[in-house]
């Protein structure tokens, strides 16, 4: 039985990957974080088959010891500080979660398989944010990267650290650059999953209006489980490679919102949108459109949900989640 260590299980592309590999046959394990960390209970409640080992990717020792007790075959760093706002707030905690942390990652595997550096393979979840103020439309793996933010400049640091072990040490490590992924389990934070939420309570009457920043940003969004299959296909190659993932549309938050707005049978939707300051960031990344082109000669990966069948599942399950929690 082939075995996988997942850092970031509790977040939507954890508990995505964890369902892929265990449907596949994996012995799962998961990296957790904190004393009592409140997710632990939704990863046991819904894959109790995993096996969770405590541990944080800015402690060393701790992954370490996690690489020495699940002893994986396959490792996917999904850990990070993810939210782009968030990351200006706490830029040095950023740079030690998203950045430094993937290089303590790299450096257990590479302790933990000192005898045949090429035994584990280790997956790293670069970002489309990297491209930040794209040089090249649309962006691929060879687009110059010049990121617009604290979280993009510790992803770029990452990126090129697991190249560097790669070539450094003939390690199988593996980046996959991939372009904004949503779906129901995505954090309130973000603005598709906050629009779902806002929409579905609107639609019930539970909430007026939704107050969001610039809506004129354009994003490359699919869908998080065709997104995570990317990962493990990557994995699956003989030689350890970077590969862009994304859908090859993209539309702004101003679309995100009719398909939203219109799925509960509102055609308006500017009576219920407000904007504020509050919202906006330091430096926006104004536009992404990802090329997929590599991974789809080489790993044979396409999408398969599309832009206005992934708003409607957002939607759809928010409403049903409103309505469960009256
Ligand atoms: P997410 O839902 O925000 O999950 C982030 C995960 O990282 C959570 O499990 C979180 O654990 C964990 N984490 C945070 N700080 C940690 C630390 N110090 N030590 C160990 N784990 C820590 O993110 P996601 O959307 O699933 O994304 C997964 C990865 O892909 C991230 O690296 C993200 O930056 C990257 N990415 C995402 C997208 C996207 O559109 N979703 C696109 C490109 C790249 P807690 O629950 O304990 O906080
Ligand atoms: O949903 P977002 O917060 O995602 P963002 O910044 O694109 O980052 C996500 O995708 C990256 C891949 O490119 C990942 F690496 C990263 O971890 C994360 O998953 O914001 C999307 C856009 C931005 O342009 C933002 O300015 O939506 C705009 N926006 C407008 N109003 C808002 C809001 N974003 C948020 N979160 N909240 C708003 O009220």
């Amino acid at each position: 039985m082939p075995s996988a260590l997942i850092t970031g299980i509790t977040g939507q592309d954890g508990l995505y990957l964890a369902e892929l590999l265990l449907a596949k046959g994996y012995d799962v394990h998961g990296l957790i974080r904190g004393q009592n960390n409140p997710r632990r209970d939704l990863v046991e409640g819904l894959l109790p088959d995993v096996r969770l080992h405590n541990g944080d990717l800015t402690d060393l020792s701790s992954l370490i010891r996690a690489m020495r007790d699940s002893d994986p075959d396959e490792v996917y760093n999904l850990g990070a500080v993810s939210f782009v706002a968030y990351s200006w707030e706490n830029a040095p905690l950023t740079t030690d979660v998203t950045g430094k942390g993937v290089l303590n990652m790299l450096e257990a595997v590479r302790l933990h398989s000192a005898d045949d550096l090429g035994r584990i393979r280790f997956y790293q979840a670069s970002s489309s944010e990297m491209f930040g103020k794209v040089q090249e439309v649309p962006q691929r793996e060879t687009t110059l990267l010049w990121p617009r933010s604290p979280y993009g400049v510790s992803k770029v640091f990452g990126h090129y650290m697991t190249i560097n072990y790669r070539e450094s040490y003939g390690m199988h490590a593996s980046s996959g650059i991939l372009f904004n992924h949503e779906s129901p389990r995505r954090g309130p934070e973000f603005v598709t999953r906050k629009i779902s939420q806002a929409v579905a309570r609107i639609h019930l009457g539970a909430q007026k209006d939704i107050v969001l920043g610039n809506l004129d940003a354009e994003r490359d969004w699919g869908f998080a489980g065709d997104y995570v299959e990317a990962m493990w296909l990557m994995l699956q190659q003989e030689q350890a490679d970077d590969y862009v993932i994304s859908t090859g549309e993209t539309h702004s938050i101003r679309e995100f919102l009719t398909l939203a707005f219109a799925r509960v049978g509102i055609d308006d939707w500017e009576p219920y949108v407000r904007q504020d300051e509050r919202f906006m960031r330091p430096a926006e990344v104004d536009q992404l459109i990802g090329d997929a082109a590599k991974a789809k000669a080489a790993l044979g990966w396409e999408p398969r949900v599309s832009f206005p069948e992934l708003v409607a599942m957002m939607v759809d399950a928010d409403v049903e989640a409103q309505k469960a929690g009256w």
